[in-house]
């Protein structure tokens, strides 16, 4: 069976939350941040970080495919997730890098599950079939007002095929965020996401610190 190994060195951090709560505003820095401690980092994405699986993130995002169903939604974002993690994230991990990821399966959970309302249980089984034990080692969840958030996203680009969704999709979104961080605690920080970039930054790097020096991931 193939199944991606559990042998990582590296510490597997990801970033999470709904539309314009600041998350690409934030890598960079805590990239410096965490390399300024002497960490080999990599940055990436989700959907995304490899080129098929950043093929695949323009199939789901573009608007020409407004109608998707919900299944082929899910299982591109898993097929993305695949090739990300298996070509990229537990390579580095297991080098000893630690990896910073923009978005990973909390968010299929929250934008799938809570936003389209597909059964967790079809979420979970594409999980363990696809990441194995693989969990991330700490999930900095950016929460912030809904229609805030979008106004900041919508200010900034053209709106996405799921930007254009209607304000209570992003309401159940973000209910399934902070419905997740309450059930894994150790796991998850929740970041007020509504002060300034300077304040966020300085509770994120906070958090990260927790994982320095502490032993090996899953
Ligand atoms: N998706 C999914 O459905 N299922 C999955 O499993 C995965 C993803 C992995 C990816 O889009 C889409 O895929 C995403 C979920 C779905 N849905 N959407 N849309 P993306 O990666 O292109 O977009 P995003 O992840 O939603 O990011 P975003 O909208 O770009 O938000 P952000 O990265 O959190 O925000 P930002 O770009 O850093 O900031 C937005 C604006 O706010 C910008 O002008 C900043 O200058 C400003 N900003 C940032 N921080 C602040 C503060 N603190 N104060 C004031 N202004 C700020």
């Amino acid at each position: 069976m193939n199944q991606p190994s559990p042998k990582r060195r590296g510490r597997f951090i990801t970033l999470e939350g709904g539309e314009g709560a600041g998350k690409s505003t934030q890598v960079e820095g805590l990239k410096r941040f965490l390399e300024d401690q002497g960490i080999a980092l990599v940055t990436t994405r989700e959907p995304g970080g490899t080129p098929v699986a950043e093929a695949i993130r323009g199939l789901l995002l573009s608007r020409d495919h407004p109608a998707m169903h919900p299944d082929t939604e899910l299982l591109l974002m898993f097929a993305a997730r695949a090739e990300h993690l298996r070509t990229l994230i537990l390579p580095a991990l297991e080098a000893g890098r630690w990896v910073l990821c923009d978005r990973f399966t909390d968010a299929t959970y929250a934008y799938q599950g809570g936003g389209r309302g597909v059964d967790p249980a079809r979420i979970a089984a594409l999980e363990v079939w696809v990441q194995g034990p693989v969990r991330p080692d700490l999930t900095l969840l950016l929460d912030m007002d809904v229609k805030t958030g979008l106004a900041r996203a919508r200010g900034r680009s053209e709106a996405d095929r799921f930007e254009q969704e209607a304000v209570e999709f992003f309401e159940r979104v973000r209910e399934a965020y902070l419905e997740r961080a309450r059930s894994e605690p150790a796991r998850y920080r929740i970041i007020d996401a509504s002060r300034s970039v300077e304040a966020v930054a300085g509770d994120l790097q906070q958090a990260v610190s927790s994982l320095m020096g502490t032993g090996q991931g899953t």
